[in-house]
């Protein structure tokens, strides 16, 4: 296929996803489908003919570090770049990398210095997105990288084995800079993974998926449009990138697979599927295994969420697709070539760990926040962020209990919380969903529902450093809809 048709027949598609995007108010989408070239979506069949599915997905390297004095030295450079998505190079931020970022890796108990030099000329920072750091070393707004400058924290690994991730977060351009590539995976063992039966081998059976929405012009140009519109809807794609590479196959080795799931969109909750609808099963939340695998069809991720799945393949057609399901249908994402995959030594094991769930009795304080979107402005609890303002005063190690809420606008927002990880108690109180239970640090908040969450607070955030809550819509946090908490 010739750039031109690639890039016409994702017009095609981007008409189609672009009209209907995740949007209630009638008159908003009345403009959409306006201003989208007038494709009848009736009439598009989404057929594998209209795909490519020729590059192979990208692995991130697994960033080297060196050790010294029993600490593991990593060095992460964040750098511009350019990379050719889809026939056109364009602009791009990535570290270590042209476009997001090397996989860091490391084990429960290492002690790690983790030197981030910013080669932009803007001010950036480095979030380690889920790790349980004290605040100084948390890398928000308040540890932010002049140019040209590097910022050098180092502790120690408290996560258990997980899908955890870095980004920037720096205030008010945080949604620009991840939507350009200031993002990256980070996975953390433990001796309870590294003693499981499940498939470890990185990039053979146990692959990272880093999956956004982009928006891709006509012209091959990926923009990142800032507006009131996108300030109050999120900035949404047109096209899907796996690993940052466009329709991407991948050879399976073996006939089992696992897939860490990162959903670094900065604004799309997306449902994912095979395109047979075969059986996979969770076996991860944001913050690790889940005590038994689940079975599933489909997975809902929102913004920030990591999923691990595992999918036995045997019995595939040698063509399986991951699909991203959307309200007018389907989009493959990925392709699955099944037609070598070896029998595979591993296993889906019932059993996956025990979790230490919090006893509601433990609490000693609970909060109600509210996330709203009103007139045009973002805030929680009535209040727009303020990097000065400590909103909310932690004591180190208690136990709360937070109440989470959404009382204006129809939106699901995804609420995150830094510095520690939370267990989701109830939903409007019924029980949680079966996807989210256990250790979790984002969660979707569906509109006129509370989502009631615990927690401790095992690390200390003093007031120069705290930490930040906020919506994982990218936009909404950098528009305010967003606080911080000291714990002390
Ligand atoms: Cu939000």
């Amino acid at each position: 296929m010739t750039r031109r048709e690639i890039i016409k027949k994702i017009m095609l598609l981007s008409s189609s996803m672009f009209a209907l995007m995740a949007c209630e108010d009638k008159n908003i989408r009345a403009k959409k489908e306006k201003n989208s070239n007038s494709i009848n979506l009736k009439k598009i069949k989404l057929t594998n003919d209209i795909y490519n599915f020729n590059q192979k997905l990208l692995i991130p390297d697994i960033e080297k570090y060196e050790l010294k004095n029993n600490i593991k030295h990593f060095n992460f450079k964040i750098q511009k770049a350019s990379k050719n998505f889809i026939g056109k190079d364009v602009p791009t931020y990535g570290v270590n990398a042209d476009y997001l970022g090397t996989t860091l890796r490391v084990k429960t108990k290492d002690l790690v210095s983790l030197n981030v030099e910013n080669n932009l000329d803007i001010l950036t920072t480095c979030h380690w997105h889920g790790w349980h750091v004290e605040g100084q070393n948390d890398g928000s707004m308040h540890q932010s990288i002049a140019p040209s400058k590097s910022w050098n924290p180092s502790f120690e690994i408290k996560n258990h084995a997980g899908t955890y991730f870095y980004h920037s977060h720096a205030h008010g351009k945080t949604a620009e800079q991840v939507y350009k590539g200031i993002s990256g995976m980070i996975i953390v063992d433990d001796d309870i993974s590294e003693n499981l039966d499940i498939p470890n081998e990185y990039g053979v059976d146990d692959i990272p998926l880093i999956v956004q929405d982009k928006f891709f012009t006509q012209e091959g140009d990926m923009v990142y449009t800032k507006s009131n519109r996108t300030t109050m809807m999120g900035h949404m794609g047109n096209t899907y990138l796996v690993n940052g590479v466009y329709q991407p196959k991948i050879e399976a080795s073996t006939n089992l697979l696992r897939f860490r799931i990162l959903n670094a969109s900065n604004a799309r909750t997306i449902f994912l599927g095979f395109s047979d609808k075969r059986e996979f099963y969770q076996i991860a939340t944001d913050g690790g295994f889940m005590e038994k695998s689940l079975a599933l069809n489909s997975l809902k991720i929102a913004p920030a969420e990591r999923i691990e799945i595992m999918v036995d393949i045997s019995n595939a057609k040698n063509e399986l697709f991951l699909n991203a399901y959307e309200n007018y249908g389907f989009v493959p994402i990925m392709k699955i070539d099944t037609s070598n995959a070896k029998k595979s030594n591993h296993k889906v094991p019932s059993f996956l760990t025990k979790i230490d769930w919090i006893n509601p009795k433990e609490a000693t304080t609970t909060r109600d926040i509210n996330l709203a979107m009103r007139h045009g402005s973002l805030s929680i609890n009535n209040k727009k962020f303020l990097g000065s303002r400590i909103d909310e005063e932690v004591k180190l190690n208690s136990t709360e209990i937070w109440n989470l809420k959404t009382t204006s606008g129809p939106m699901d927002h995804p609420f995150h919380i830094h510095g520690t990880s939370f267990q989701v108690l109830s939903r409007d109180g019924n029980p949680p969903l079966d996807t989210e239970r256990g250790w979790k640090d984002v969660v979707l908040i569906r509109p006129k529902e509370v989502v009631k969450v615990i927690m401790r607070f095992n690390y200390k955030a003093d007031k120069n450093n705290p930490y930040m809550y906020h919506c994982h819509i990218l936009e909404h946090e950098d528009g305010g809809m967003m606080g911080q908490f000291s714990v002390s």
